[in-house]
């Protein structure tokens, strides 16, 4: 469980670390299957509804990107999404009834893996209130150097910043000005999770080290914040995605900042993807 303290951090910068939340015998299972998958991803040439590749990915020398739904690739992953000290500390920050409204395996590999420009996560996926946050599981430990997570304090309190480039939108913070100055690394072992608020803005950079960087992502949403974009969640599909409490038919409404991520990016698939193009990159992509 979170201490007051922790709470107090979170409200007011918007992420925060907790260290050892997974064991280090779940640690060990995630490594291993997160191995399977790479192994996996030598007979794939092409991105699909899994696997996200790298641009030098070739069999010999596999390099995923990322793996997309992992909780629906293995049960270790969905016994992660659902371990109850990561749903007990969500459950302090935005509430009982929960929903799952994505996740993703970024592996950042040794040497290659690709950075993610700065942007918020809610430029993506607005809701009718913000009580949205992602919960980064640390696969390995993740420092500045293999590429760690980096975040912009208190900014999930500031304005929706323009996500969107010759007018579509392209994932990633378009304003020429913008420099993450004040920028903090979430350093965290493997075992650690990092939670950060969907306003709040990150990126991160390439890995430079020859350690990887695996960090299993889960998106959590109050089940009572119902995605803008029309047609984003029938019914079903928001019943099956609660992972604790009960779904809910009543919407929250808040005053929250909102600007549509449409007309859709020109690349799709992953934020990788949708960041194909950037001119205002901060990271070299
Ligand atoms: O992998 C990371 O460090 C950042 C991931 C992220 O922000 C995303 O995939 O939306």
């Amino acid at each position: 469980m979170l201490s007051p303290q922790q709470l107090k951090f979170y409200r007011a910068q918007g992420y925060l670390a907790v260290e050892a939340v997974f064991s280090p015998a779940e640690v060990r299972e995630l490594q291993e299957v997160t191995d399977q998958f790479v192994e996996r991803s030598r007979a794939v040439t092409e991105n699909d509804a899994v696997f996200d590749l790298e641009p030098s990915h070739t069999a010999q020398a596999p390099r995923l990107r990322r793996l997309k739904a992992p909780s629906k690739q293995h049960p270790a992953y969905h016994r992660a999404l659902t371990h109850p000290k990561v749903l007990a500390i969500v459950s302090q920050l935005i509430g009982p009834d929960l929903a799952c409204n994505g996740d993703k395996l970024n592996l950042k590999l040794a040497d290659v893996g690709s950075p993610v420009e700065w942007h918020q996560d809610w430029a993506f996926y607005p809701h009718t209130n913000d009580d949205l946050l992602a919960v980064g599981v640390a696969i390995d430990d993740s420092t500045a150097e293999n590429g760690c997570l980096m975040v912009l304090p208190g900014t999930h309190r500031g304005p929706m910043l323009e996500h969107h480039q010759d007018g579509r939108f392209i994932g990633a913070v378009t304003d020429p000005a913008f420099k993450p100055d004040g920028a903090v690394p979430v350093l965290l072992r493997a075992g650690g999770i990092s939670v950060h608020h969907v306003r709040l803005l990150h990126g991160s950079a390439p890995n430079r080290s020859n350690q990887p960087r695996r960090l299993l992502l889960f998106q959590y949403c109050a089940a009572d914040a119902w995605p803008l974009l029309p047609g984003a969640k029938p019914w079903d599909t928001y019943v099956a995605s609660m992972v604790q409490g009960s779904p809910c038919r009543v919407p929250r409404l808040a005053p929250v900042p909102v600007r549509l991520p449409l007309p859709e990016a020109r690349f799709g698939g992953s934020i990788y993807e949708n960041q194909r193009g950037l001119k205002n990159t901060l990271y070299g992509t």
